[in-house]
């Protein structure tokens, strides 16, 4: 019997590329990655990936090819094939927003009545201006969107937009921000719940990727505390069954040990010195349950 290996497509190389391979590394798999070998067996856990085009990685997906992928919503969307969302990866974060040349009177969605839009995601597109009762025409373009208002091919764009730069250099003006997107992992439909053997192989990933999740922008604190502040301490910090608090040679003083999320950090140790806590440590934590 041949041995059960989960496939997942992942792009070979663009914007996905690198966080995607950067997370599996981060669950501690194993593999080599140099761009010219197309399909690759992790060494230390049972999975394999095939390193191809962004479009194609839902097509995939859905014909058996690979079990998982890892790709835009935006091109899930597009594609729209009956697929799950395993998860939503949340990283290559960006939006499709309408944009229009300087000289466009736009005053919302009922501006583009009858015009002529370029973009390289038409079915999204469509379905936007459908429900916003906005009857226009959409200019499929494969790449380069930013040019079309400029050579005539249509009057303004929709395109994916992350900084904003690229259409501020092309004299675009970003007007609505109509679809949000980052990267998922994708599956074929029932997947995740079906009684594939390869269905255990994708759980205990998703378990190693929710754990590297919970332990990014977590800190973990130590310090010590004079003893009669503890409670206070514990108000401070919050949150999971913490802190740990160890006893001191010296009585009147105790080690208290707690995870603190980034964005509260400062407040916390403001606070912490506040009470009297003394030599305070801050280590990053690479991975964590709850
Ligand atoms: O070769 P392959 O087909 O695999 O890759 P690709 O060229 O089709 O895709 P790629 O690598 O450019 O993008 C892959 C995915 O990254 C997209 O489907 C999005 O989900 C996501 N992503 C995140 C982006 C951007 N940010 C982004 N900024 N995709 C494209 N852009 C482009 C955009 O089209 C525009 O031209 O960047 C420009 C705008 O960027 P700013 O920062 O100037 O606003
Ligand atoms: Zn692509």
């Amino acid at each position: 019997m041949s041995e059960n290996v989960l496939r997942i497509a992942v792009q070979k190389s663009g914007r996905l590329s690198e966080k995607s391979l950067e997370l599996i590394r981060s669950c501690g798999i194993d593999f080599y990655a140099d761009g010219r070998v197309l399909r690759q067996r992790a060494s230390n856990f049972p999975i394999e990936f095939l390193f191809v085009r962004d479009d194609d990685i839902p097509t995939y997906v859905y014909d058996g090819v690979a079990d998982i992928g890892i790709v835009g919503k935006n091109e899930f969307d597009e594609k729209g094939l009956e697929l799950d969302i395993v998860k939503d990866l949340g990283f290559s974060k960006c939006r499709l927003s309408i944009a229009v040349p300087h000289d466009f009177a736009y005053d919302g969605l009922k501006s583009l009545e009858g015009k002529r839009i370029a973009t390289s995601y038409p079915n999204i597109l469509t379905k936007i201006l459908l429900e916003n009762g906005v009857s226009a025409e959409p200019v499929f373009v494969s790449g380069s969107v930013e040019i079309t208002p400029q050579v005539g091919i249509a009057d303004v764009i929709c395109d994916i937009v992350s900084t904003g730069t690229t259409l501020r250099m092309n004299g675009l003006e970003e007007v609505e921000q109509i679809y949000f997107s980052s990267a998922v992992m994708i599956s074929r439909k029932g997947f995740s719940s079906s009684t594939d053997e390869k269905a255990s192989i994708l759980f205990r990933l998703l378990e190693r990727i929710d754990a590297v999740n919970l332990a990014k922008n977590k800190k973990y604190i130590l310090f010590n505390l004079p003893a009669g502040k503890l409670d206070e301490s514990a108000a401070i910090i919050g949150g999971l069954k913490s802190p740990t608090v160890t006893p001191l040679m010296d009585k009147n003083w105790l080690s208290v040990q707690a995870v603190v999320s980034e964005d509260r950090f400062w407040s916390v140790f403001e606070e912490l010195k506040g009470i009297g806590a003394e030599g305070i440590l801050v280590l990053d934590i690479e991975k964590m349950t709850e």
